[in-house]
């Protein structure tokens, strides 16, 4: 009776670990964090990385940085924008100025660092979109955002 007594509070222990231990897991993935590191393709207007990939409601921060000869005068800035926003996010920029800059006040920018000049690192915390598709990220400093770009794929 002893011995019965003892092997069933084992498993229920092994139960409840194993509860608990998955439960942690859990909530661990909800609030895990996605740490990007992107950059400029030295002088070129690009980024070094075309695709990032985040989960829904993600924590991200963001790391950017310009790459350019620091004697090259190239300033950017990296800009999440809705889907399919970029070209206006892009041309409403360039009417911001370089007060604002060049991010205009729209609801379709969803996270933005400031101007980084050459060498300079800047960074972005901001929660990943809640809704899964493919976010635009452009340089909006006047007449970048039509080739730096690269794409937010959110799942
Ligand atoms: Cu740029």
């Amino acid at each position: 009776m002893r011995k019965l007594l003892s092997s069933f509070s084992i498993a229920t222990a092994v139960v409840l670990a194993t509860a608990a231990f998955v439960s942690i897991s859990s909530a661990h993935a909800a609030t895990s964090e996605a740490k990007f590191s992107i950059g400029t393709k030295g002088d070129q207007l690009a980024f070094d990385k075309a695709k990032l990939t985040a989960k829904k409601g993600q924590t991200i921060k963001l790391t950017f940085s310009n790459k350019a000869a620091k004697d090259s005068g190239m300033q950017h800035n990296w800009v999440l924008v809705n889907p399919g926003k970029s070209d206006e996010v892009g041309q409403a920029g360039m009417a911001a100025g370089a007060d604002k800059n060049y991010v205009p006040d729209s609801p379709d920018v969803l996270a933005k660092t400031k101007l980084a000049a050459p060498g300079e690192t800047v960074t972005v915390e901001f929660k990943a979109p809640e809704k899964a598709g493919e976010y635009p990220y452009v340089c909006t400093f006047p007449g970048h955002y039509a080739v730096m770009k690269g794409m937010l794929v959110v799942k």
